[in-house]
């Protein structure tokens, strides 16, 4: 059972989960169940936010239980189903290439390296659905930073765990793994640029990306690369996964756009999970003012 102690975060960031669980949950933390099963834990001194103030959440439901993570298969309901027993620690991330401190760090280091705060995004996916979801994690910055990128980083390629045997599904997924995802460094510094280690107060749930993932709230969900194990400063736009799968369907920069479709579908609504009426998708997923200077000049129809 090595590396899969669910209680190997820094201690005094956890405590067992028990006041919030919903009742079926309840019940199945007094079962004589393997602990990693049960092994949701909650997160101590989160900073709150003002991001998201007056949004509705998506339900924990929903948010854990509707998911993309093509490893664990291609059906909504698989990844909750099958990353149950993704082994999450030992766990290190790589930080490398154009940095002056390449550097592995251990998960619970990259845990403590900066305050935690929760988030709370609009979370938008190419395929026309969205949600609200209470992020908790810190700026990717936090992390670059401590690599001292050097003066030809421009870019940032970040890749997931893949590994056949605990990720059987995959190879039904049809697009290639590792998942791979980028942005450009400018992108990658913004404060909105979130490293998520949790969701709702507790620590990610396996199928969310566990143990470490990203958030770019104004871009397609997909740029939401999740179990990061490598991060690589470069000099040169890298290879992303549903660009290489389908370049003409996906583009690199993947910005929110209600005014670009797919070739398949319309951008310009969105189902919100739980709700009966599409809304409109908002450019950048409405944190344009936040974002648009970065797209200055851009065509943002030839830079989709
Ligand atoms: N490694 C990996 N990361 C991934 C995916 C994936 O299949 N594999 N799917 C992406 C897509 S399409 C979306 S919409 C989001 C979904 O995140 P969520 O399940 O937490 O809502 O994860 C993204 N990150
Ligand atoms: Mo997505």
């Amino acid at each position: 059972m090595r590396g899969r102690n669910p209680f190997s975060l820094p201690w005094s960031m956890v405590t067992p989960k028990h006041v919030y669980l919903s009742r079926r949950r309840v019940l199945a933390s007094l079962l004589p169940i393997p602990a990693v099963a049960a092994a949701t834990q909650r997160l101590e001194g989160i900073r709150k936010t003002g991001y998201g103030q007056g949004e509705k959440l998506t339900p924990y439901e929903a948010v854990t239980g509707y998911n993309n993570f093509y490893e664990f298969g291609t059906g909504k309901e698989d990844p909750a189903r099958n990353a149950k027993n993704l082994r999450t620690r030992p766990w290190t991330v790589r930080v490398e290439g154009e940095v002056l401190k390449p550097r592995t760090f251990d998960i619970d280091e990259v845990l403590k390296l900066a305050p935690l705060e929760e988030r709370i995004y609009r979370h938008r996916c190419v395929e026309g659905w969205s949600m609200v979801v209470p992020w908790i994690g810190f700026p990717l910055a936090e992390l670059l930073k401590k690599a001292e990128p050097n003066s030809n980083a421009r870019f940032v390629a970040f890749e997931s765990f893949y590994d056949p045997r605990q990720m059987p599904q995959a190879a039904w997924a049809g697009i290639p793994f590792p998942y791979m995802e980028g942005l450009r460094l400018d992108e990658a510094m913004h404060p909105l640029t979130l490293l998520v280690v949790g969701l709702y107060g507790e620590i990610l749930p396996n199928q969310n990306g566990a143990p470490l993932r990203l958030i770019v709230p104004w871009k397609y969900g997909f740029k939401g690369i999740k179990s990061i194990v490598r991060i690589r400063l470069v000099k040169n736009q890298p290879p992303t996964t549903w660009n290489l799968a389908n370049p003409r369907e996906y583009g690199f920069y993947s910005n929110v756009n209600p005014q670009v479709d797919h070739p398949r579908w319309s951008q310009a609504k969105e189902r919100r999970i739980g709700e009966l009426f599409k809304r409109d998708t908002l450019l950048f997923n409405g944190y344009g003012n936040e974002v648009a200077h970065l797209y200055e000049g851009m065509d943002l129809r030839k830079y989709y």
